[in-house]
C-alpha cells in the first residue's frame, strides 16, 4: 500500500462520549478516507464543507460502523490542508479499528499538536494563537477561557504587531542615518526617538506586569489565609470550599502544614491556602509550618488576614500590623474580623476603628465575619470575584498568561532599555543593533521568528488530535 507521508490521523475526542471524532489531514486525506468509506458517491468528488453519511468497512468487507464524514478542502480547513473528520460511535474499539484502517491505507498517526502546528505552518494562525488553542482546551473557568479566547482571536498578536511597527519606524529612521553616516546628519530627532522608545517600553512593561494576574487566573488566584492560632482559618477554608477539608478544633496550633484547595467562584478559579497559626513557638515542626505560612503569605496575590474579635484588642492589632508588614505593595490584603457572633456589636465597631489606620491603602479592605455561622461570607466572595472577574474580562487590558511570552517580552525590554539609556552616547549602528534585537524577541512570540526546537517544545505539550 502506498504511504502518504503527509497525511496524519488521530482521535480528536476523549474516550467515553456517545460519539467520537477522528481527524485526518494532509494532501491525500480525502483519498485515504475514500478507501475505507462507502457512501452514495466517492469523497473524491465531494465539495469542501460537505457532510456525507456512509459506512466504514473492515478489510473483509464487513460493516464496522455507520458514520458521518465532513470534508474540508485546502485551504479552507483548520490545518489549511485537505481534511476529513469522521464522526463515528464513541466506542474505543471502533475508534481504534478506524485508526488502524486509516494507517493501513496510507495515513500515519499524528504527533501531539500536529494539526495545530500545521495550521501555524500554513499561516492559519500565528504562534501565540496556536498556543491559545491549547489554553482554550484546558481552560477550567470563565476567566481562564476569556484570556485564551482573546489571545486566539488575535488581540495580543495585534498589540504586538503595533509595537513592532513602532519599533520598525524608529529602526528605519536610524538606518537612514547610517546611510548618510559620513555626512554626520541626524534624521532621527533624539527627543522623538526617546519618546517612542519610552512609549513602547512602558507598554511592554505593562504586559510583563500583567503576567502575575494572567498566570494566577490560568492556574488559580493564590489566596493565603493567615492569622494567629485559633482565629478560625480552617473554619473559613471549609466554609469557602463548602466541605470539611481541614481539621477544625479549639486547640491552638491545629493546622501545622499548609492546605491548598482550588475552588471556582463565579467563573474565577481561586487557590485557597490554609496555613499554620502565627505565634511564637518552640516546637520544631510547628515553627516549620509557621515559616511556610509566611512564605505562602508573600507569594499570594491576595491575603486574607483573620483577626479574632474575642481576643484582646492589643493582640488583634499586633497581629494585623505584623501581617501588614509582610505584605508587599502589589498584594491585596483583606482583614476579616472573625467570630462576630461571639461578641457585642460595640466590640466589632471598636475593632474596626482600631484597624482604620491600616486600611488607608487602596488595595486593602475589611469585612466582618462569622466563619462558623457563615455570616458575611457572601460579601467576601463577591469582593474576590469582582476584582478578579472584571480584571480578566475588561476589554482593554491584555493579560499575558504564558511564561514563554513573558520571557520574550523581558528580553525585548532589556534590549530596549539599552537603547533608551544610550540614545545620546552610543553610535547609531549599535543602537540599531539593540533595536533589531528587541524586534527579534517580540517576533518569537507570534512566530515570525522561530526554530524547530521552539516549535517542538510548544506543540509537544499539546494533546494528540489537537
Ligand atoms: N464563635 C465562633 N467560633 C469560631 C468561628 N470560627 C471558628 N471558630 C472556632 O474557633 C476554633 C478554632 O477554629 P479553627 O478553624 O480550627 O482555627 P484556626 O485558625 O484554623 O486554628 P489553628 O489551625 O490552630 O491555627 C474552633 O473551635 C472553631 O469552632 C466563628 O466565626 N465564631
Ligand atoms: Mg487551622
Amino acid at each position: 500500500m502506498e504511504h502518504f507521508d503527509n497525511t496524519i490521523c488521530a482521535p480528536a475526542t476523549a474516550p467515553g462520549g456517545a460519539i467520537a471524532v477522528i481527524r485526518v489531514s494532509g494532501l491525500h486525506a480525502i483519498r485515504c478516507v475514500d478507501r475505507i468509506f462507502k457512501g452514495r458517491s466517492p469523497l473524491s468528488s465531494a465539495r469542501g464543507y460537505s457532510m456525507h453519511f456512509g459506512s466504514i468497512l473492515e478489510t473483509d468487507g464487513t460493516l464496522l460502523d455507520e458514520v458521518l464524514v465532513s470534508v474540508f478542502r485546502a485551504p479552507r480547513s483548520y490545518t489549511g490542508e485537505n481534511a476529513v473528520e469522521i464522526a463515528c460511535h464513541g466506542s474505543e474499539y471502533i475508534v481504534s479499528r478506524i485508526l488502524a484502517l486509516l494507517l493501513q491505507n496510507g495515513a500515519k498517526m499524528a504527533a501531539p499538536g500536529e494539526f495545530t502546528q500545521r495550521a501555524f505552518l500554513h499561516g492559519k494562525m500565528d504562534l501565540s494563537q496556536a498556543e491559545a488553542v491549547a489554553d482554550l482546551v484546558t481552560a477550567r473557568t470563565r476567566a481562564a477561557h476569556q484570556i485564551a479566547i482573546k489571545q486566539l482571536k488575535g488581540d495580543f498578536s495585534d498589540e504586538l504587531s503595533k509595537m513592532r511597527e513602532e519599533l520598525l519606524h524608529i529602526a528605519a529612521l536610524m538606518e537612514l542615518e547610517l546611510d548618510f553616516s559620513e555626512e554626520d546628519v541626524q534624521f532621527a530627532d533624539r527627543t522623538q526617538l526617546r519618546e517612542l522608545v519610552e512609549k513602547v517600553l512602558t507598554h511592554i512593561e505593562k504586559l510583563i506586569e500583567s503576567f502575575h494576574l494572567g498566570n494566577a487566573i490560568k492556574n488559580g488566584v493564590p489566596v493565603a489565609i493567615v492569622g494567629n492560632t485559633n482565629v478560625g482559618k480552617s473554619t473559613l477554608l471549609n466554609a469557602l470550599l463548602g466541605e470539611n477539608r481541614a481539621i477544625v478544633s479549639d486547640i491552638a496550633g491545629t493546622t501545622r502544614d499548609t492546605i491548598e484547595e482550588c475552588c471556582n467562584l463565579d467563573g474565577v478559579l481561586f487557590r485557597f491556602i490554609d496555613t499554620a497559626g502565627l505565634r511564637e513557638s518552640t516546637d520544631t515542626i510547628e515553627r516549620i509550618g509557621i515559616e511556610r505560612a509566611y512564605d505562602k503569605l508573600s507569594a499570594a496575590q491576595l491575603v486574607l488576614a483573620l483577626l479574632d474579635l474575642t481576643a484582646p484588642p492589643a493582640e488583634m492589632l499586633a497581629s494585623a500590623e505584623d501581617i501588614a508588614a509582610h505584605v508587599s505593595a502589589g498584594q491585596r490584603l483583606i482583614y476579616l474580623l472573625n467570630k462576630a457572633d461571639a461578641v457585642p456589636v460595640e466590640t466589632t465597631s471598636s475593632a474596626h476603628r482600631t484597624l482604620a489606620p491600616l486600611l488607608s491603602a487602596s488595595n486593602r479592605q475589611c469585612f466582618i465575619l462569622s466563619a462558623r455561622e457563615k455570616v458575611g461570607l457572601e460579601d467576601l466572595r463577591q469582593a474576590l470575584v469582582t476584582t478578579y472577574g472584571t480584571l480578566s474580562s475588561g476589554s482593554e487590558t491584555t493579560l499575558v498568561a504564558n511564561i514563554r511570552h513573558v520571557e520574550a517580552l523581558q528580553n525585548a525590554a532589556t534590549s530596549l532599555t539599552r537603547v533608551q539609556q544610550s540614545l545620546t552616547t552610543l553610535p547609531t549602528d549599535l543602537l540599531a543593533q539593540d533595536l533589531r534585537e528587541s524586534l527579534h524577541h517580540l517576533g518569537t512570540i507570534t512566530g515570525e521568528i522561530t526554530t524547530d526546537q521552539i516549535l517542538g517544545e510548544i506543540f509537544g505539550r499539546f494533546c494528540i488530535g489537537k
